[in-house]
């Protein structure tokens, strides 16, 4: 204790700079130096945040060395590399996960005690990168994570948004949205690159040569500069880059003499359009400039991108040139889902204007490179793009467009011609004349060698619905790739205590890469000092959730009741409505019971978090009402032993990595064939938490792997919800008694004041704010209902449930992201692993 923050200055430990030391009294003086020399704070200040900081550039300094090892022996062995393009990468922390894979978080801890600080609460002070929305930038991240364990050559691009998602804080009025500034101070975990510049250009215009050649010129150029983030993998030397583009204008564009005529802000136009570029994710496109901003934002990530993979490519030991025919063999080009679409007019263009090939060369080179995962079949999520505005912005890529789009017309009419009256929803161009666009994921389905889905049901239906047509053009184009999530972060890092019993059970760490060791608990799922551990780990990080909950919400839980947690981006088809109105039935019959019959059943806190895009109105009301919900429940001192509501604010990363270790039961319940995958899912059930779910997405594996007395089913199936939803609007749809006392008890303004009456009727017929209860949240409340009735029973039988909570961990292995990758890296881009020595 003595040595405890002296004064909040560094403690007396030499500042020595040795980015390799091992033993923590070296890697003391390393994180001195980095206190004491590095330019950020004043030099006598070692608070938290210093020493995290200081602590955080130490581990970069030890990733750089093997980083760079890793750059030399990629250039060296020339093997062929993927390119992993996202407009979203939710990194979250990084400190825990880097000291984890590189293996030296003892040394670490021991280290920061020295110096009188402890690890737990320096990790603590990073910001979370929050550079995505929620799944698909997630599983982005997860991917970079098993590309650079499993030692393969890859890359991850992406833009460097200035400000990242949202931060939500729950008000009086619900949501309420402030900018997630992650670089206010700095990231210790970027390097900038002055040497990788690449020009970007908007606008313009089409020039034709002499020779008939075609060439984009004129309008805006604005540079690409990247930021490079190691990705270090778990227990090797690979060490992977994740690329950010930042946009900046280039310096003679700066006008001078416009500024020293007072102008300033005309002279730096330029700058500010370029700093717009990458200022924040996913901006609102619900204007027309907001449509125009992130058109841009997607080319810019493409151009940039393809233009450093040929610039790499070109670049040979010997200084030869290749032949482009080679160009598939060292490269594969992955887009996650539509948003880089750009990348292949990007290709075709460079080839064809800047490198001189034919068309049919072009296309056969860019063909082979891109392949395509779709994560959504919702049809307000597949992107169009107005054809005027592309026109505008990307004057040479359109005419490509238009290109790709005739030639395939062509193909479809002189080799398959009785698909004639399929071609009008087949086609890259919709020439409807109110508004032209070109559909995104026909032009990837059209030009990608491979398309994915990410769980077997959603792949299934892209097969038999969104793409049917082309399957038959085009029989082995599409694969199903399930998605997976890292183990380190989601298991080993997370839950420390039960990694470390399931690793003495397994008599082996090897799980941790192998996750499929798991299955090996399955023999000890009767084991009764298996069980007491379990249930302590189980209860560690119950505990630690609970002191989490108090200290963001106020609002004291009880690590005794069964802790049922729900945390997504709120949407209407995530059904967070259906929960709620679970709870409010519980609320009601809790209600009417007597003191003797409460204390029959099970005493449950329900957890929900999850943001909701500012401009979706039904999500924010269903925000407030889960709070409101809570605010009546929780301080009903009739029923709070027995039920407790908490709306979880800001969920993130780092909030699920709180969170998922103190679950026990889990929602996902999307109505069916709406949820392309899920990967929360995986996180709670390789966490040992049981999963209340719809036979939707991944959810459909899960339970196949754990098994289904593990798992609590309920709702209509994939290929039940069309009829159900006609019978719906033919109004032969009667609701369950209890579906209507849930909705008319929040109608009677047992909570609050504020008008659900709006979201409330969106679960009824077509009139009105009336949608005929798309989401069928009226058909499967019966069932959802039954089936929690079910958790309860299941809940009161302690043996039971761990047993359940054993094989849920147990069955999870085929989720691991390594798996995935495995896959992705056979199946689709032909890579193999290239291991730094
Ligand atoms: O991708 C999600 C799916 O909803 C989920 O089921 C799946 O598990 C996950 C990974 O495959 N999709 C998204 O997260 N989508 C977005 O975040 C998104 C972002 C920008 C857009 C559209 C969608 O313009």
């Amino acid at each position: 204790e003595a040595t405890k923050k002296a004064n909040g200055a560094p403690k007396k430990i030499p500042a020595v700079a040795n980015p390799l030391a091992e033993k923590p009294l070296d890697i003391a003086s390393n994180i001195n130096y980095h206190a004491q020399y590095s330019p950020h704070f004043s030099p006598f200040k070692f608070e938290p945040e210093q020493a995290y900081y200081a602590a955080a550039e130490s581990v970069r300094d030890r990733l750089v060395q093997q980083w760079n090892e890793t750059y030399l022996h990629y250039h060296k062995v020339d093997p062929k590399q993927t390119y992993y393009l996202s407009m979203e990468f939710l990194q979250g922390r990084a400190l825990t996960n880097a000291i984890g894979n590189l293996d030296i978080q003892d040394a670490y801890a021991d280290a920061l005690n020295k110096l009188g600080h402890e690890l737990e609460e320096i990790v603590e002070q990073e910001k979370d990168a929050a550079l995505g929305n929620g799944g698909l930038g997630r599983l982005a991240s997860c991917f970079l994570d098993s590309m650079a364990t499993l030692s393969l050559p890859a890359w991850g691009y992406g833009l460097r948004y200035r400000y990242g998602l949202f931060k939500q804080r729950i008000t009086k009025a619900g949501q309420e949205e402030t900018a997630e500034d992650w670089l206010e101070k700095f990231s210790p975990w970027e390097v900038v690159r002055h040497d990788v510049v690449f020009p970007v250009r908007f606008f313009g215009h089409v020039e034709v040569q002499p020779d008939g050649s075609r060439n984009w010129a004129g309008g805006e150029v604005l540079q690409a500069l990247a930021y490079d983030v190691p990705i270090p993998g778990y227990k090797t030397k690979n060490t992977n880059s994740l690329r950010l583009w930042e946009a900046k204008a280039i310096s003679e564009d700066f006008n001078l003499f416009q500024f020293n005529d007072g102008q300033y802000e005309a002279a730096a136009q330029l700058h500010s359009k370029a700093q717009q570029i990458c200022d924040v994710l996913y901006p609102g496109d619900a204007t027309e400039n907001g449509k125009l901003l992130r058109l841009k934002q997607q080319y810019f990530l493409c151009s940039a991108s393809l233009q450093d993979i040929i610039f790499r490519f070109k670049e040979r030991k010997d200084g030869s040139l290749r032949p482009w025919s080679e160009f598939p063999s060292k490269v594969a080009v992955q887009l996650n889902d539509t948003h880089p679409t750009l990348a292949i007019p990007e290709l075709m263009r460079i080839l064809m204007d800047e490198e001189g090939l034919g068309w049919d060369e072009a296309w056969d080179v860019t063909t082979k490179t891109i392949a395509y995962t779709n994560h959504t079949v919702l049809p307000e999520a597949l992107e169009k793009w107005s054809q005027i505005v592309m026109s505008k912005l990307l004057p040479r890529h359109m005419e490509i467009i238009e290109e790709i789009d005739k030639r395939f017309i062509a193909m479809i009419q002189s080799k398959r011609p009785e698909l004639e009256s399929k071609i009008s929803g087949m086609r890259i161009l919709d020439h409807n004349p109110k508004k032209p666009v070109v559909r995104m994921a026909n032009l990837c389905v059209v030009s990608a060698h491979t398309v994915n889905g990410v769980a077997q049901l959603h792949s299934d239906i892209l097969k038999n619905e969104l793409f049917a047509d082309y399957v038959s053009v085009w029989p082995t184009k599409f694969q199903n790739k399930t998605n997976g999530i890292t183990p380190r972060r989601w298991l080993r890092f997370c839950s420390p205590e039960l990694s470390q019993l399931i690793t003495k059970w397994l008599k082996t760490d090897q799980w941790v890469t192998n996750l499929d060791l798991l299955t090996d608990l399955r023999k000890f799922a009767d084991n009764a000092d298996l069980h007491a551990e379990w249930e302590s780990a189980k209860m560690a990080n119950k505990q630690r959730l609970a002191r989490y909950i108090l200290r963001v919400t106020g609002v004291s839980i009880d690590p005794n009741s069964l802790f049922d947690i729900q945390v997504k981006r709120i949407h209407e088809y995530k059904r967070q409505l259906l929960n709620i109105l679970g709870v409010v039935y519980r609320y009601k019959k809790l209600k009417e019971m007597s003191p003797e019959e409460r204390k029959n059943t099970t005493s449950r806190t329900i957890m929900i978090g999850g943001k909701a895009f500012a401009t979706y109105t039904n999500a924010k009301r269903i925000v407030k009402l889960v709070d409101d919900v809570g605010a009546v429940v929780n301080s009903d001192t009739e029923v709070n032993s027995y039920l407790k509501v908490v709306f979880v604010p800001n969920y993130n990363v780092s909030v699920a990595e709180m969170l998922i270790p103190g679950s026990e039961l889990s929602q996902h319940i999307s109505t069916a064939g709406m949820e392309a995958s899920g990967t929360s899912n995986m996180k709670f059930a390789l966490n040992g938490c049981l999963i209340i779910g719809t036979l939707d997405g991944a959810n459909v594996e899960i339970r196949e792997e754990v098994g289904e007395e593990n798992f609590f089913l309920f709702g209509a199936t994939a290929d039940e919800v069309p009829r159900l939803r006609q019978e719906r609007e033919n109004g032969l749809f009667k609701p369950d008694a209890r579906f209507e006392e849930a909705k008319e008890f929040i109608r009677s303004g047992a909570f609050g004041s504020y008008d659900y009456n709006p979201l409330l009727d969106s679960l009824e017929g077509n009139s009105g704010y009336g949608r005929g209860d798309y989401f069928l949240v009226g058909y499967d409340f019966p069932s959802y209902i039954d089936a929690q009735t079910k958790v309860d029973e299941a809940y009161k039988d302690r043996k039971r449930w761990t047993k359940m909570s054993i094989l849920s961990t147990a069955g999870s292995g085929k989720f691991s992201s390594d798996r995935t990758i495995g896959q992705y890296a056979k199946e689709i881009w032909n890579i193999e692993q290239c291991i730094v020595p």
